[in-house]
């Protein structure tokens, strides 16, 4: 049986949970404690979780190349449609999920007092439960450091909280009537899209008590989703393959991919390119986001160019169509113009492995 080495807090830990689950491959959930997270992070290379332990003693870590290399091992249930364009704008719904929806899930369960007391109390009971000293100390602990790296770090400042509300918001305005219509982001079966905007939904803002109280009243057909997701138990009989169209009904959901993500992972492609130390990122112009610029990030914006290179043109007039704007120019530029960077495993900060 895999064994999923992580958290049941951890957004990408629930991110790799709802995959499997959706995959229908049998799972069991080990708990990290320090001990493990710094072992398993010398066994793959990178401190993080999820660490997948696979039966045959192989090891995996980072979801994405996980989903790759799992949706390759085992064709069926597939979560990849055989369109080319609904499998690009499903990675292109996943990236947003796991890179955009990440500052805004991290600020609801850090700067929330109810939130962060919660949380802080279940960090230091679990993934702590190795280390000796008082559980007060432990939760103090865990409170400043998850308040430095994701809202310090994240460039998160009481002038642009309301927008961080707003990514959130919007989200659920965009995602519930589609979801009062049908099961699946793209469809009659799960995808990229579902599993990439699960880790947030379900691990986040489904389970911490502010954004789970959001998401009751204003979007009980997302809430059902996450838990149909989460059911998915079983064999599902459902399979992505034979997708071919992307429903007009995300157009709102595009529009929030094109003003509020793309750009900002543009700013921060350029200036990992250029070596600056810092991205300046405005949604609205009094509600800067200042942070560290991220080589991860600036990877997976590569992995989109690519992708969206390799389509033939006909796809690629759809993907404009489907987004309401052109990837084109230096933003994604044919295959031939793109820059080499090497593909190698990385943390969430874009530190090589070691
Ligand atoms: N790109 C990675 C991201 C994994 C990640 O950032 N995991 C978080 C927890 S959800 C983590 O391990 N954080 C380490 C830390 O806080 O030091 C993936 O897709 O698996």
């Amino acid at each position: 049986m895999l064994v999923v080495h992580g958290l049941d807090i951890s957004y990408f830990t629930g991110k790799l949970e709802g995959y499997l689950r959706a995959k229908g491959l049998a799972y069991r959930l080990q708990e990290m404690d320090t001990r493990a997270f710094r072992r398993l992070g010398r066994i793959t290379g990178v401190q993080q979780m999820p660490q997948l332990e696979l039966p045959d003693g192989r090891w995996m870590t980072d979801t994405v190349r996980i989903i790759d290399a799992l949706e390759a091992e085992h064709p069926a249930p597939s979560l990849t449609p055989e369109d080319a364009v609904c499998a690009f704008i499903a990675g292109l719904i996943e990236t947003y999920g796991d890179e955009h929806l990440w500052r805004p899930a991290l600020y609801y369960r850090w700067a929330f007092a109810d939130d962060a007391r919660l949380m802080s109390a279940r960090l230091a009971r679990g993934m702590l439960r190795d280390v000796p000293g008082p559980l007060a100390l432990k939760r103090r602990f865990i409170l400043m450091r998850q308040r430095a790296h994701y809202l310090h770090g994240e460039g998160v400042t009481t002038a642009n909280r309301r927008e961080l509300e707003a990514d959130y918001l919007l989200l659920l305005d965009a995602l519930e009537p589609v979801l009062r219509q049908r099961n699946w982001v793209l469809g009659d079966a799960p995808t990229r899209a579902d599993i990439g905007l699960f880790g947030p939904l379900f691990r986040h803002f489904h389970c911490d008590p502010t954004p789970g109280r959001i998401l009751r009243d204003r979007a009980p057909a997302v809430a059902a989703w996450v838990t149909r997701l989460w059911a998915l138990e079983d064999v599902p009989d459902t399979d992505a393959r034979s997708l071919d169209q992307v429903p007009d009904d995300l157009a709102p959901l595009f529009a929030l991919i094109r003003t509020r993500f793309l750009p900002e992972l543009v700013a921060n492609a350029a200036a990992v390119a250029t070596g600056e130390r810092e991205v300046l990122h405005c949604i609205t112009p009094n509600a800067p986001i200042r942070y560290r610029s991220n080589p991860y990030r600036a990877g997976r914006l590569y992995r989109l160019q690519h992708e969206h290179a390799a389509l033939d043109g006909l796809s690629r007039v759809r993907v404009t169509d489907i987004l309401g704007v052109e990837l084109s120019g230096p933003l994604f530029p044919p295959a031939a113009a793109l820059p080499f960077q090497p593909g190698g495993l990385r943390d969430r900060w874009g530190r090589p492995t070691r």
